[in-house]
């Protein structure tokens, strides 16, 4: 994994058939790589693409040049997606691009580019394939493509023929880039055995998490279990902290879409792209950031624009990224960290976003002496390092150099030693009655105070837990011999009324139902339309579904809530929910999204409450899971026993 955590940045490509379309069909503009499921295009008519590939100005040391230009180390490019067609000559399918009037293997082209330019080469497979005949489950709206004589396992082992062909035919590969493997057909025991079998043909190479089943969704880390996969694989969003010890990539679109789409001007601007390169190395994470390349073999302008903006960037401050790991700080206000190991010490690197107006950037909590500050961009422009109390202060002179990210550096003695505010232990945030706060123990004394004021060594000591009574504001600071050596945290808590229960009689354990079938990106208002069925449910789920994809749930009951208390109530759901009390929306989490949680807190008397939960799946995967938290209840799934029905 070294030369991968050292290269931190990587370029993405979605190139294919879906190119031609670029994004529109029949009077529609936002369809992209997948747009034979989206605009539900026949087999027999989404092929007449094959005889149009033909992007003359393909030029494989143009692409790789400007991702090297950009700073980035690796190209991942789509050797197959979702929709069957190969980039590369392949003995095993006549669906490639020697069938093109293009006939020119673009893997090979690319893979001697890379190899010129010392880039490394990398695969995105997809294992859902939408052409082959034997792969299953077809589209649910291919009702005339027909499943007769289509084995599964055939698919497979066409899928490893044409694998062994990606990792013998083109040279060492650096990452192997698995796609679509949500669907049941796809198990556990298949990964196991496929993420064994590339390593067959390359030991070194890097394979990702989606080659087994442990990915979690769009958050992209592994579940726990013996699932397969080298790194995890955040999609479209970046992990809040650092993640020590688990590597992952945080996957992107520079615009809205992966395969190209004409009509997408929503480009992220440099700025924002150069900052999040900066945020996740500072999380000690990757980035591939993608390109959707033209049908004429030409990257958009405003791709190409971008790539120049972070190169121009990259090639003043690409050791503040390159081979970097995690911030020793949690967040900062004014931009991020990273850090490197240096002869005898640490070279800590400031990526400051917001230039103090005052001229001077406080970073608390650090102990190290020896401490030499400087710009990385200019050596001999010498900073000037001020200690107060536990923060340094470090006086910055006129304008930004750099308004979008100056890195300053910081050369510490040793490992730097960060010294984190207490951490405050408490159930919520909220409360009905009272509660009680507890601060983390650590090998400095913590004092704190209870009415907002800065806590000072004359404030009280941390000794047991604080009881709360009503709504405060609590701050707390580690002191070592009477002198702060951490920042402040701080939480304010409130005092919260509680919702009347129902009394309520002749009551039936479970919940009722009306299930719904249509084609939503988001949840349809469900009172004015059709139920195709009702029934009851013994939980919250999906079991009474009728098809696989495009149906919905309302469901409607009772909780009983065993104590007064404020009540936390999470959805899990693959694709949209919401949950209700009472009424009142308690959690929103609708959307087009795999596996996602959401959360709400519910102040609520014992008793029974009504609760109601709206869910719907438009395509892929589905679930939906109902979990609450709250007075002797950890978090877990609301259980049967808990709902009920009139
Ligand atoms: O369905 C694909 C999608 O087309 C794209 O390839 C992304 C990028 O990783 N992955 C899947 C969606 O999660």
């Amino acid at each position: 994994m070294e030369w991968w955590r050292d290269a931190r940045f990587g370029m993405f490509i979605h190139w294919g058939l879906y190119a031609i379309p670029a994004g529109a069909w029949d009077g529609t503009t936002n369809h992209a790589e997948w747009i034979r499921t989206t605009a539900e295009i026949p087999l027999e008519e989404y092929d007449q693409f094959l005889d149009e590939f033909n992007p003359v100005k393909f030029d494989a040391d143009a692409w790789v040049k400007m991702a090297k230009d950009a700073g980035m180390k690796y190209i991942t490019i789509t050797s197959k997606h979702h929709d069957g067609f190969g980039l590369f000559d392949s003995e095993t399918s006549d669906y490639d691009v020697m069938a093109s009037p293009f006939q020119r293997d673009i893997l090979k082209e690319l893979a001697e580019a890379c190899r010129r330019e010392g880039i490394k080469l990398c695969f995105y497979h997809s294992i859902m394939d939408w052409h082959h005949p034997d792969y299953l489950p077809r589209r649910n709206w291919e009702k005339n493509r027909s499943v007769e004589g289509a084995q599964f396992p055939r698919y497979v082992d066409y899928m490893k023929a044409q694998l062994k062909e990606l990792l013998t035919n083109y040279g060492d590969i650096g990452v192997l880039w698995f796609d679509g493997e949500w669907e049941d057909t796809w198990t556990h025991e298949q990964g196991v055995e496929l993420y064994d079998y590339v390593r067959s043909f390359q030991s070194d190479i890097i394979i990702n998490n989606r080659v087994d089943k442990g990915r979690q969704g769009m958050q992209g880390l592994t579940a726990e279990g013996d699932f397969r996969g080298d790194f995890g694989t955040p999609e479209q969003e970046i992990p809040d902290t650092g993640l020590p010890g688990i590597d992952w990539e945080s996957c992107m679109t520079m615009n809205d879409h992966w395969g190209y789409n004409a009509n997408d001007s929503n480009w992220k601007s440099s700025e924002d792209l150069i900052r999040k390169l900066a945020d996740i190395a500072s999380k000690g994470g990757n980035f591939l950031l993608n390109i959707g390349p033209k049908a004429d073999g030409t990257f958009p302008q405003e791709s190409i624009d971008r790539l120049k903006a972070i190169g121009d960037w990259m090639k003043v401050n690409g050791e503040s990224i390159y081979g970097t790991e995690a911030s020793p700080f949690e967040h900062l206000s004014w931009g991020r960290v990273t850090q490197k190991e240096i002869q005898g010490g640490t070279r800590l690197y400031l990526h400051v976003f917001d230039w103090p107006e005052d001229g001077k950037l406080r970073l608390s909590g650090l102990k190290n002496d020896g401490i030499k500050a400087r710009l990385l961009a200019n050596h001999s422009l010498k900073v000037n390092v001020q200690r107060k109390e536990d923060e340094l202060v470090i006086e910055l002179s006129g304008q930004s150099p750099d308004p979008i990210n100056t890195v300053l550096v910081l050369d510490i003695e040793g490992e730097p030693e960060v010294v984190s505010p207490p951490l405050i232990l408490a159930e919520e945030d909220r409360f009905v009655d009272d509660m009680k706060v507890s601060l983390q123990a650590g090998k400095f004394e913590i004092r704190y105070t209870i009415d907002g004021t800065t806590p000072t060594s004359a404030s009280d000591l941390y000794s047991s837990e604080i009881l709360i009574t009503d709504n405060t504001v609590l701050k707390a600071r580690f002191f070592d011999d009477q002198r702060p050596v951490s920042g402040i945290r701080t939480q304010t808590f409130t005092k919260v009324s509680m919702q009347s229960a129902q009394k309520l009689s002749n009551l039936q354990s479970g919940l009722n139902y009306q299930y719904y079938e249509g084609d939503w990106n988001e949840l349809p208002d469900f009172n004015n339309l059709r139920s195709k069925k009702s029934g009851t449910a013994s939980q919250f789920g999906v079991d009474g579904k009728v098809q696989e994809e495009h149906f919905g749930f309302d469901f409607t009951g009772y909780v009983n809530v065993p104590e007064n208390g404020a009540y936390r109530f999470y959805t899990s759901s693959d694709d949209g929910s919401r949950l209700y009390i009472n009424d009142q929306l308690a959690v929103d989490n609708d959307g087009l999204h795999g596996m996602v949680e959401k959360e709400g807190l519910v102040a609520l008397e014992k008793g029974y409450h009504k609760i109601r939960v709206t869910f719907f799946e438009q395509g892929g995967g589905d679930d939906l899971i109902v979990s609450w938290k709250g007075p002797g209840i950890a978090k877990s799934e609301m259980p049967a026993s808990a709902l009920y029905r009139q």
